[in-house]
């Protein structure tokens, strides 16, 4: 294997080592053989020298008409077209999702670039009319600051672009810590970013362990905004720690995505859509199908098929074409997951399939693991309750369309969820009822687009919308104006009431 790539940190433009000189490595989960990097191990020294240049390039930044802006994103999204093999190659050897997935990674990020970059040419503000003659009233978008990025592995490009190019387009400056297992699609799409012209400082990269790196980010008092991905354990001490700061936090976390299968639906959609939602990127998306909620009529032919797929799917390295599941991100990973079957049989679920780690050969050097499906869950088990972050699906049997969504509701989380029918009066009332975020009709949980608000409720989120139009609240200030121009004290509420 060659040499592996040291990644140092990048600071105003330069890149440059922990101050500690300590590093960490990265392996491909497929192979561990195969060191993907070495990463600079950071800690408070280093994102305080982070958020000092993003201070310092702040001022400059924020002039720079929101128009000029985004064409540094447009022409980033080129680039990113362009080495989108290569790219992908890295993400996949970073985090392990096959070569057509990673693709749809920095697919995702183009999207980004491209919708972000012409947000430079909206941005629009709001006028109103006034309560007073002769007064003229508009709210307009302002940069904010510096803001602090948290990004999970998962998405390595994707989640990044999300975070850092609305919040570049808007005006501000950006500290992002990545993901530690996912590092190397950061410094791409930053690479892209400065060879389209993005000015040194605007954004700097600090890697490292979450709490090392991260908490120093969240508690900084010259970071106004933090904007997390992650799970809801760590965003709820992000969120705490911002509150006590007065910060804008901007969470997104946990999942437990439902998909529910109602009689009438067409079987052969719902089995393709199940699988692709609970094992595509090993079950590792917020969005992945976790709990299939089957109306009993069809879920015996429905489960069959599901298994008979599940277990001819190819599991292996994601760099070989013909690998349709690759390995979990780590060892902690796979431990978690393989926990999570053993309390699923304990708690008197049926194991149809998969359950256990896959060896032998190549497989010993991976954290591969075989597409799992539990039957006879009950809404009460852990595995039904739980986010598990990895392919286990949960097969739930319900008797009609009102008990599927209160199933479908009861659990802490609400980001994604999908219903299908061939009903559209069923469609629309499980759209109004389901509590999420996101909901798909005759689609699976997984896909979003990048130009509609993404998040959740309840336990996933907190109330803000990264992606689509709401991005820009998340990253910019408003500012109300009035302009007087009677010539004369006018005194709202006063002078103009009844
Ligand atoms: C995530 O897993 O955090 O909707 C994001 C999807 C992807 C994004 C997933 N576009 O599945």
């Amino acid at each position: 294997m060659s040499t592996p790539r040291v990644f140092h940190n990048l600071i105003g433009g330069e890149f440059v080592p922990a101050q500690s000189g300590k590093t960490f490595e990265r392996r491909n989960p497929a192979d561990t053989r195969d060191v993907v990097g070495i990463f600079a191990d950071s800690d408070e020294r280093d994102v305080h020298a982070a958020v000092e240049a993003a201070k310092a390039a702040f001022p400059q930044w924020s002039k720079v008409p929101a128009p000029k802006r985004g064409e540094i994103l447009l022409r980033a999204a080129e680039l990113l077209q362009a080495r989108k093999e290569q790219y992908s190659r890295d993400l996949t050897r970073e985090m392990g999702k096959p070569l057509f997935e990673a693709g749809g990674d920095i697919v995702e990020a183009i999207g980004m670039a491209q919708y972000a970059g012409s947000e430079g040419r909206r941005m629009h503000g709001v006028t109103t009319p006034s309560e007073l003659p002769n007064k003229f009233q508009m709210s307009i978008r302002q940069p904010i600051g510096v803001v602090g990025l948290i990004t999970p592995w998962n998405f390595p490009m994707a989640i990044a672009s999300w975070k850092m190019l609305p919040a570049i387009v808007c005006g501000n400056t950006v500290v992002i810590k990545p993901g530690e297992d996912a590092s190397v699609s950061t410094y791409n799409l930053v690479q892209c970013l400065m060879e389209a012209g993005l000015p040194p400082g605007v954004v700097n990269i600090v890697t490292g362990y979450g709490p090392r790196a991260g908490q120093p980010l969240v508690e900084h008092p010259d970071v106004p905004v933090i904007s997390f991905t992650g799970s809801t354990e760590t965003g709820r001490l992000v969120y705490e720690l911002g509150a006590r700061r007065i910060k804008r936090v901007s969470l997104e976390m946990g999942g437990k995505n439902p998909l529910i299968v109602m009689p009438d639906a067409d079987l052969d959609l719902a089995l393709d859509g199940v699988l692709w939602a609970a094992f595509g990127t090993t079950g590792q998306r917020c969005t992945a199908t976790s709990r299939l909620i089957v109306h009993r009529a069809v879920a015996k032919e429905l489960v069959e098929r599901i298994v008979a797929r599940a277990q001819s799917l190819r599991v292996g390295n994601g760099l070989d074409p013909a690998t349709e599941m690759g390995p979990l991100v780590n060892e902690k990973q796979l431990q978690r997951v393989l926990n999570y079957i053993d309390i699923g049989k304990q708690e008197g679920a049926t194991l149809l399939c998969g359950g256990y780690r896959l060896t032998g050969g190549d497989y010993d050097y991976g954290y591969f693991i075989a597409p799992t499906v539990f039957t006879n869950v009950t809404s009460q088990m852990r595995i039904a309750r739980e986010e598990i972050f990895g392919p286990v699906l949960s097969v739930i049997e319900v008797d009609s369309l009102d008990e599927a969504v209160a199933i479908a509701n009861d659990v802490a989380y609400g980001l994604s969820s999908a219903i299908y029918t061939r009903d559209i009066n069923a469609a629309f009332r499980a759209m109004q009822a389901l509590q999420a975020g996101i909901v798909y009709i005759n689609a699976p949980t997984i896909g979003a687009e990048i130009h509609l608000p993404f998040g959740g409720v309840k336990a996933t989120g907190n109330g803000h919308r990264e992606a689509g139009p709401t991005m820009l609240d998340v990253f910019s200030e408003w500012k109300s104006v009035y302009i007087d121009y009677s010539g004369a004290l006018q005194r709202a509420q006063i002078d103009n009431a009844d």
